[in-house]
């Protein structure tokens, strides 16, 4: 079996090589698995791309710029049979992938999401109002829209079959692919489980998220799944 990375990167310079080193590809590979690591870069106007390829990862060039459109991309290059998620930014514990990986394979697990309210927040890594009110609303409101019982629905550290992926209809170019997905995920009726994790701070760059901007794409996303437009 063969375990595939998938990290998008915008303008990761100085981290996404270190995320990349933080993947246990030894212990993966001890565990009797293959590992390929699959970066999808969108013209970042920065080091990103070689500092991708010389930590060990294969990059491909996305020319849609957006989160879901580099996921998108990912996935379709990604020729493992099990999927995990992350972002390049240093933020979730890579280094813990094995227990995701082992959820899926001994519990027989189709989704593993992260849980970074159930584990711990790293002073800094999230500002207050994403940790106290944005995110713990959305979640919220998703859960009551979509009738799931997520405790994190915006963590970024995820991972799934292939077959898990194939079942979920993923289309939303932007930021709101996290919640299309955690959405399908709950209406294909997959088998998920929660982990809790330690949400870091970035180890550098800028976050491209923009609080109210995306807070609102997100609210407007399940509003016109849930009700229509
Ligand atoms: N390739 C690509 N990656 C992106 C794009 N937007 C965000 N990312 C990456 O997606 C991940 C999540 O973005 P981030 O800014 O960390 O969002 P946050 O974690 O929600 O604050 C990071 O690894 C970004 O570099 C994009 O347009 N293209
Ligand atoms: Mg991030």
């Amino acid at each position: 079996m063969k375990v595939s990375f998938v990290i998008p990167a915008l303008n990761e310079e100085g981290i996404v090589g270190k995320t990349i080193k933080s993947i246990p590809v030894d212990e993966i590979k001890e565990a009797g698995y293959e590992v390929e690591i699959v970066v999808i870069n969108n013209n970042s106007t920065d080091n990103t791309e070689q500092e991708a390829r010389d930590a060990g990862a294969t990059v491909f060039l996305e020319t849609n710029r957006g989160y879901g459109n580099a996921y998108q991309r990912g996935f379709k290059e990604a020729t493992g049979d099990i999927y995990v998620m992350g972002d390049a930014d240093g933020t979730y514990p890579l280094e813990q992938s094995m227990d995701f990986i082992n959820i899926i394979v001994d519990d027989g697990c189709d989704f593993v999401i992260g849980s970074r309210f159930d584990g711990t927040i790293e002073k800094g890594a999230m500002p207050a109002l994403h940790q106290y009110i944005g995110n713990p609303m959305l979640t919220m409101m998703l859960n009551l829209f979509f009738h799931s019982s997520y405790s994190d629905t915006h963590c970024g550290m995820r991972a799934f079959t292939k077959e898990a992926y194939e079942k979920m209809e993923l289309t939303a170019p932007g930021m709101e692919y996290a919640i299309e997905m955690v959405i399908e995920a709950s209406e294909k009726d997959l088998i998920i489980k929660e982990v809790p994790i330690n949400y870091r701070k970035r180890g550098g760059g800028e976050a491209k998220l923009s609080s109210f901007d995306d807070g609102w794409r997100h609210v407007k996303y399940m509003l016109t799944r849930k009700f229509g437009k």
